[in-house]
């Protein structure tokens, strides 16, 4: 038995050595001390050793696994340092190395400027709301007092999904839902996405942003728009900033107009930035129709408002003198970084 023990030792002390791998050594603790392991059979033979000498034995078995473990203990921990070193020595890292390039990202010109109209809107007490992209051909346009013939709802003009559902082509039903609640007075602005079938070039895009203001109450009149239009035009192109106001067709307003600034490149002199003309063209408005106001259960006896919209790629390409939209959707880095 002594002579069978020392040879296991003698094997596993051998193998020990010449383990060039941490995986080697488990190797070892597997088939010698495991429970298949050439000294576990040892044990397991003791049945074949007179009773009397089974304590020593078992002693002389229990000292050889002791002396095993000791020096594969020993033999892993050298080699995880090793290796461990091996490793340092590999990532070593050089802290004179000067640093990265941080590229600090920042608002897309866009957005910049929906925050600053968001911003002059939300000071004078109006609520931003934003509603669905996809609406009903409703909301879209029946309640907006605009015809089943209007050129408007053309399929050349307006994406349509199925039907009756389509792609908004204005934020006003926005308004509408707003205004159906019942809640009343309606101080909004009403941000956010619009689509209409236009081809891509300088000043369209098939999908752009608008923002849409309504105003709900008793008597409000039209020189409430003309006010709160004339002062966010102060707010937004400067204190000197005029505006005037050309009649124009809406079916959802009645008067309807269209607002223009004094160009702020020239004053109002005349340049090319505003082609001569001294103005700069803005944004639609005018008073609410009264069939849109009965359509969403308000009064137009007891109650009258005033609603305008702009287009926010407009407001963004006049107030950062970019002359050509498609340079807003590009993403190109040296251009976004400008702003
Ligand atoms: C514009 C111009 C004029 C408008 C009207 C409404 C509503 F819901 F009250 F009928 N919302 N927005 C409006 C009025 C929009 O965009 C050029």
């Amino acid at each position: 038995m002594r002579a069978k023990l020392d040879q296991i030792k003698a094997e596993a002390l051998a193998q020990i050595q010449s383990a060039d791998a941490l995986e080697k050594l488990n190797e070892v603790r597997v088939n010698v001390l495991g429970k298949k392991g050439a000294l576990t059979a040892v044990l397991k033979s003791m049945k074949d050793v007179a009773p009397e000498d089974r304590p020593k034995v078992g002693q002389m078995v229990n000292e050889t696994r002791a002396e095993i473990e000791t020096v594969l203990d020993e033999a892993i921990t050298k080699m995880e340092r090793a290796k461990r070193e091996l490793q340092m020595k590999a990532e070593v890292i050089d802290v004179t190395l000067p640093a990265k390039k941080s590229n600090m990202g920042h608002r897309h010109p866009n957005t910049i400027a929906m925050e600053e109209v968001e911003r002059i809107f939300i000071g004078m007490g109006y609520e931003v709301v934003e509603g669905p992209e996809i609406e009903t051909d409703y909301y879209n346009f029946e309640a907006l007092n605009i015809p089943a013939d209007h050129p408007a709802k053309d399929e050349q003009d307006t994406f349509y999904i199925s039907g009756d559902i389509l792609l908004r082509t204005q934020t006003s039903g926005t308004q509408v839902h707003v205004m159906e609640k019942g809640k009343l007075p309606i101080r909004m602005i009403a941000p956010g996405r619009v689509f209409r079938s236009d081809e891509v070039d300088a000043t369209h895009s098939p999908s752009f942003h608008q923002i849409e203001g309504l105003v709900i109450d008793k008597h409000i009149t039209f020189a409430d728009l003309k006010g709160t239009l004339a002062e966010f035009a102060k707010e937004l192109f400067g204190e000197e900033t005029k505006v005037k106001f050309r009649p124009h067709h809406f079916n959802f307003t009645e008067p309807s107009a269209e607002m223009d600034v004094s160009c702020f490149k020239c004053g109002g002199k005349g340049c090319r930035f505003c082609k001569g003309s001294g103005w700069i063209e803005i944004l639609g408005c005018g008073m609410v129709h009264p069939n849109v106001l009965r359509m969403s259960n308000i009064d137009p006896e007891k109650y009258s408002g005033f609603a305008f919209g702009m287009g926010l790629e407009r407001i963004a390409l006049l107030k950062y003198e970019i002359d050509d939209m498609r340079l807003l959707y590009e993403n190109d880095i040296r251009f976004l970084k400008q702003f």
